[in-house]
């Protein structure tokens, strides 16, 4: 098979149609596609608008997750790993590639800080890729940093500390407008591992106060991304530690100030989907930081563990959304986090977007005038029918037939494996790389 490697792709072709291996790959899977679409497509009403929404719908993918997640245990290298940050753009073009709703990434900034913004930038565009929110990271010590931020950093009881985080994060706001970034995520670990070790009131003065001379620095159009934890890696209190603190920053912070949800950080059983609902009619939700887990933080591959909670996660937004009147692509977002130690980080991430596509894809499916028939008349028998009957649906093919409009594979994981992609990244990067990031 021929393979041009344009722009660093081992699928060769250009990511946007014209793809030779995805045109072959797509003839030799068309007839059995098509039989199934006009199989589910009899049973949907609005089926081409649903379409269009999917092919619209675009997950950013961060640069720390294209490398193998590491434990505080161990680090596992997969081999191929991109060692620089173009590998990183050029992995996360391969995915866009395949699947065609993968169009933008998001870096963390010291991991991968861009040497030539302009050159990186092109590279990007060659992709057909974007650059999403910029993350700042003040909860690790960098090598030849002045002061440490082991007692944390936006809180810290010391202002030259204070400060030193202030000044990254005005940094990182400077690398993502020199990319065409528009946001900054602001993940903080500050709190306190003890009781007594912090004063709740003054941490929160104090960071609050470092996020208004950061959000004094965000370009006009810009906006400021407030992410919350529960716990880890403070385990008594973190100061941005649920959605009520972040919301709070947020409302006194001002209009560019939201609360974004990262699915993984909030207390066992915890009703997200409620808060979602909330944070939209506030008009205060950013988006997503998209990965599952069981127990806590554990950043696994989205929809692996509960998949029918991602679902309700969607119907809230698409409700919400719908409300106001947002663009459900445009409007919040969207992004994957998540990193781990056990599987290829490229097919997990397809396997992440193709998990978000399904419940977006099934969310849109839900009858909502039936539904709020049925939540007036409190028939809550038929609310849980309702929206079961959307959630049984298969909509594998409606999303596979998104794909294939817009030059996207049928199968990307399928072409993934038969194209022996890692072997080539193997092949051309070696066996023991180790990309930045956790
Ligand atoms: C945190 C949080 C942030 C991410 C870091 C790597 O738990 O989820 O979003 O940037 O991990
Ligand atoms: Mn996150
Ligand atoms: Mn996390």
């Amino acid at each position: 098979m021929q393979n041009k490697q344009l722009g660093g792709n081992p699928l060769g072709g250009t990511p946007l149609g014209g793809n030779p291996q995805i045109d072959t790959h797509n003839e030799s899977n068309y007839a059995k596609h098509q039989r199934n679409f006009d199989f589910v497509i009899a049973e949907i009403a609005d089926v081409q608008a649903i379409i269009q929404k999917l092919v619209a719908f675009q997950i950013a993918i961060p640069s720390w997750a294209l490398g193998t997640g590491g434990t505080r245990f161990g680090r596992f290298s997969g081999g191929g790993e991109p060692r620089n940050l173009e590998e990183k753009i050029e992995d996360v073009g391969l995915l866009h590639a395949l699947n065609q709703s993968s169009g933008a990434i998001s870096l963390h900034i010291p991991w991968d800080i861009p040497k030539n913004s302009q050159a990186i930038r092109e590279l990007a565009a060659q992709h057909h890729l974007k650059f999403d929110a910029v993350n700042s990271n003040t909860f690790q010590d960098q090598a030849g940093q002045a002061l440490s931020y082991k007692f944390g950093s936006l809180q810290h009881t010391n202002k030259e500390v204070r400060k030193q985080a202030i000044t990254h994060n005005i940094e990182v706001i400077k690398h993502g407008i020199a990319l065409g970034s528009e946001s900054l995520t602001v993940w903080l670990s500050d709190g306190s591992c003890f009781p007594g070790q912090l004063n709740f009131r003054k941490a929160f003065q104090n960071t609050l106060e470092s996020l208004q001379e950061i959000y004094a620095a965000l370009p006009e159009t810009w906006k400021m991304f407030i992410e919350y934890k529960a716990f880890e890696p403070n385990f008594y209190s973190m100061t941005v530690g649920d959605w009520g603190q972040s919301l709070l920053y947020a409302k006194k912070l001002g209009e560019k100030a939201l609360t974004l949800v990262d699915l993984g950080h909030h207390l066992p059983n915890a009703n997200i989907e409620q808060i979602v609902a909330l944070l939209l009619m506030e008009g205060k939700l950013a988006g997503f930081h998209f990965n599952d887990s069981k127990y806590g933080d554990d950043d696994l591959t989205v929809g692996s563990i509960n998949p029918y909670q991602l679902f309700l996660i969607f119907n809230e937004l698409v409700e919400g959304m719908d409300a106001r009147g947002m663009n459900h692509a445009k409007d919040l977002g969207w992004m994957i986090d998540a990193s781990h130690n056990v599987k290829d980080p490229l097919e997990d991430l397809l396997q992440s977007v193709e998990a978000i596509m399904q419940a977006y894809t099934k969310s849109l499916l839900i009858d909502r005038n039936a539904l709020e028939n049925a939540q007036n008349e409190n028939d809550v028998v038929q609310c849980q029918e309702i929206l079961q009957a959307a959630y049984q649906t298969d909509v594998r093919v409606l999303v596979a037939e998104a794909r294939l409009r817009s030059g996207a594979a049928l199968d990307p994981l399928g072409l993934y494996r038969e194209r022996k992609i890692r072997q080539q990244l193997i092949a051309k990067r070696g066996q023991k790389t180790v990309a930045t990031g956790l």
